[in-house]
């Protein structure tokens, strides 16, 4: 018997609490773990098998199992259906698809054995993950279990640049490329590789769909290659982005035009050289004719000769090609109201439904515009039933917080998945069409946008991590609900303890409808600046511009009319039971109302407020639940570890600060838009606060800030004097007492100003303005709360914050709040 070396290193490196290992955290566990493992075959994919099965019981137990190639007792066999058959005459197996796998208990010499197997290899590596999962959820000895894949396709999209930046990624640089180059280490992207394969995804498009040609350059392939090695072991096939163009621009053709011979021979020969180096190539992305990508229309050809063009070449080597459904023209006219972006998926490929190659799938992201807090579905899904296709998901938080707020999407993706479109008036959720079972397609499944990155936890904050289990878990089974979802990867990320996953999971399932609630309300979309960073507000920065996320307030009223009667009619885009719903102010859900109607701001919604004062109360409620989320996580003090606590608790904190940027900023804006007041006399009115504008001032110049929501009364003070400091300053006016000090400052992206607070001699806090939020300007994506607690006052004491400028931070102030302390 052999026994696996190595390991006892491996495990006690992986120790410290940096969340690197995610929810593959194998810490000791009460039980009886078998005392070897039996290894029927060779696949790469079962020798990782048995080596997580190695780690994850010596990091349960302490103790190695051994290794033997023949059935014993008290054993874990791995194998392929076909080995076990022979190793067991007489076996009776399920019958399961690619990928698929069981776990049973079998009976050897009186004693217990468990037996994990699957058609293929990577069906039993998924079949150890599984395993472990069940051990880490409480039961030592799996329940029977023959689990299969909703569908094919699983994959994670990276977004990431050849130079190692990644687009819309919120944790660090790319594990795959630096400086133009594959990096030489790979080590994290196997690593990364066994987080997902541990997750059933099966594949990863490494390289921005936004793709540089030169990624298919044969000299770049090779490097390419050694990415596609480090997956392997963990069954995940690599797949690139491509550039429509690169027949021009790296093969020397003077055309790309998907019918020119010429083109075709390009594509053909470019897969035949891909498949040499990397046999196991699961086949491209294509993003064209979308946000600036060339395409077809460059040569008046269609979505689906583009498609077709690289599939036929992928074709022979069993590979597939998906085609982005993200095609809009972001010049389109604002001042036409019969022009919608949100038509535009499913005007440029219902059409086209059938001319699809059979190898390929149409990538729809789930809602009609583009990721935002709330959408609904997008009516291109119901109506491809000839086409293959693949529901994308965002599991970076572009929209949502990017990894700054807590939002756990797969409350809402869950939302999406068991949307039920009604196509042909039967039961048709998304879940269904989107894994190809509604008109039986021979491709389907799900692709989540991942953009992990070098941030030793992956996503940057260690509860994202929750999207990307959830991501894959519901890849493989989109009938699990979201609530048990978060359960079980609480308690393999941080420990099952009752305390710890009600807390963790509780805090995971408000967080979307808290975060939805302090921004765009009523399926306005998120509200951001989408002209810049996508995440502080920037209500207007929709209008009036060709990018098509029009909201089309005045004064009256607010929403885009998408009816048929009278509006863009991308009402009638869906099938019929819902598009009758949708068109019907009275019949549309309150929480997508101003998505299909322009409303009065006076207009009663189902729940019996009116929407301007469902949007200050929303808004009022969720900033006050985000204050909530630090103080129901300080409950894991001790219980945790305190490296991931406190990186957690800080995220937290910044979270609930700005939560309040957005509420006062969508308050503010609607109030001084639709001219009503808040019945409950809060928005407008910011008992406790006094504006920098209004302290005294020394040094400091008074600014106005873009655009104006984004700071309390439109202002701020910048102090232009570096590298002396600058001095706002008030005279005290309430009660004695103990209170809580706000202050709140800009942190812009160019330097890293200091600050002082202090009440009469005494300093209270100093800091640093040192974050990298995404900007270099004053306005939402940089106002950022600092908050001191329990400070006793007397009447006229003088408050005050010292700012010293930091190369082209001006440690600028937006203004203080006192309120009296519950600490
Ligand atoms: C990769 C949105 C994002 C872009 C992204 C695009 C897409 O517009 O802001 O960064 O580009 O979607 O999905 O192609």
């Amino acid at each position: 018997m052999k026994f696996a070396a190595g390991l006892i290193v491996l495990v006690s490196i992986a120790r410290a609490e940096t969340g690197q290992e995610a929810w593959l955290r194998y810490r000791p566990l009460r039980g009886h773990f078998p005392s070897v493992v039996v290894k029927l075959g060779n696949a790469p994919e079962i020798d990782a098998a048995q080596r997580e099965i190695w780690r994850a019981i010596f990091g349960f137990s302490g103790k190695l199992p051994g290794e033997i190639d023949t059935l014993a007792s008290d054993s874990l066999v791995l194998g392929t259906t076909g080995e076990v058959k022979r190793a067991l005459p007489g076996i009776v197996l399920p019958e399961l698809r690619a990928d698929g796998f069981l776990l049973r208990q079998i009976d050897r010499e009186g004693r217990p054995s468990v037996l994990i197997t699957s058609p293929n290899g990577r069906g039993v590596l998924y079949g150890a993950f599984a395993w472990i999962r069940n051990v880490m959820d409480g039961g030592v000895v799996p329940p029977v279990e023959a689990s299969n894949p909703a569908a094919p396709i699983r994959w994670v999209n990276q977004w990431d640049n050849l130079d190692g930046a990644i687009e819309r990624g919120y944790a660090g640089r790319s594990i795959f490329f630096e400086n133009n180059n594959v990096v030489a280490d790979l080590t994290r992207a196997g690593e990364y590789a066994r987080l997902l394969a541990s997750v059933g995804i099966n594949g990863c498009t490494v390289n921005n769909v936004n793709a540089n040609p030169r990624v298919l350059a044969s000299e770049f392939l090779p490097r390419v290659a050694r990415i596609a090695e480090a997956f392997r072991p963990w069954g995940v096939r690599l797949s690139l982005s491509a550039d429509f163009a690169s027949p021009k621009t790296i093969g020397g053709l003077d055309t790309f035009d998907p019918l020119d011979t010429r083109v075709i021979d390009w594509w053909q020969a470019k897969a035949d050289e891909i498949y040499k180096l990397i046999p196991d190539f699961a086949g491209f992305v294509l993003k064209a004719d979308s946000e600036g990508r060339v395409g077809p229309s460059t040569y008046g050809r269609t979505h689906a000769q583009a498609a077709n063009l690289l599939a036929h070449a992928l074709k022979p080597h069993g590979g597939i090609l998906i085609y982005r459904g993200f095609v809009y023209d972001h010049h389109a006219d604002w001042r036409n109201l019969k022009n919608d972006r949100a038509r535009a998926a499913y005007d440029n490929f219902q059409p086209l439904d059938g001319q699809f190659a059979e190898n390929s799938a149409i990538q729809v992201k789930p809602g009609p515009i583009d990721f935002q807090a709330r959408e609904p579905v997008s009516p291109l899904i119901g109506a491809l039933k000839n086409t293959n296709q693949t529901l994308e998901l965002q599991i970076t938080q572009e929209y949502t917080g990017q990894q700054r707020h807590l939002c756990y999407l797969a409350l809402m993706w869950k939302q999406v998945l068991d949307f039920d479109l009604r196509v042909d008036n039967g039961r048709t959720p998304v879940k269904d069409l989107a894994a190809g079972r509604t008109f039986r397609r021979p491709l389907g499944g799900m692709v989540g946008v991942a953009n992990a990155g070098s941030d030793a936890n992956w996503l940057g904050h260690d509860l994202a991590m929750a999207n990307l289990y959830a991501f894959g878990r519901l890849s493989w089974d989109p009938d699990l609900s979201a609530e048990a979802i978060a359960e079980e990867w609480t308690s393999q990320t941080f420990g099952s303890d009752k305390r710890i996953v009600s807390t963790v999971s509780g805090l995971l399932m408000d967080s979307w409808p808290t975060y939805e609630g302090y921004t765009g309300p009523l399926g306005l979309g998120t509200l951001t600046d989408i002209l810049h960073g996508h995440y502080g507000p920037g209500i207007e920065s929709a209008e009036r511009n060709g990018w098509g996320q029009w909201i089309r307030a005045d004064h009256e009223g607010i929403g885009m009319d998408r009816t048929v009667a009278t509006g863009t009619g991308y009402i009638g885009q869906y099938p019929a039971e819902v598009a009758r719903r949708y068109e019907s102010v009275k019949e549309s859900p309150d929480e997508l109302v101003l998505f299909m109607h322009h409303l009065p701001y006076t207009h009663l919604l189902h729940s019996g407020k009116t929407i301007i004062q469902h949007v200050y109360d929303s808004h009022y409620a969720a900033a006050e639940e985000a204050q909530r989320f630090p103080i129901r996580w300080r409950a894991l003090d001790g219980l945790i570890d305190p490296e991931r606590f406190a990186a957690v608790m800080k995220r937290l904190e910044y979270q609930a600060g700005h939560a309040i940027v957005w509420r006062d900023a969508i308050c503010s804006w609607f109030l001084r838009e639709s001219g009503i007041p808040d019945a409950q006399g809060r928005a407008g009115h910011f008992p406790g606060r006094t504006e920098a504008e209004a302290m005294d001032l020394d040094g400091y110049a008074i600014k106005d800030v873009t655009p104006w929501e984004d700071a309390s009364g439109g202002k701020a003070v910048a102090c232009e004097r570096a590298p002396k400091s600058c001095a706002a300053s008030f005279a005290f006016q309430g009660a004695a007492g103990r209170y809580d000090i706000a202050v709140q400052y800009f942190d812009v992206n160019a330097g890293d100003a200091r600050f002082k607070l202090s009440v009469g001699q005494q300093v209270l806090q100093a800091w640093t303005a040192n974050d990298h939020l995404p900007t270099t300007a004053l306005n939402g994506d940089s106002s950022t709360r600092q908050t001191v607690l329990g400070v006793k006052l007397q009447p006229n004491d003088v408050i005050r914050i010292e700012g010293s400028p930091d190369g082209g931070d001006s440690a600028a102030i937006d203004y203080v709040e006192v309120k009296e302390s519950h600490d």
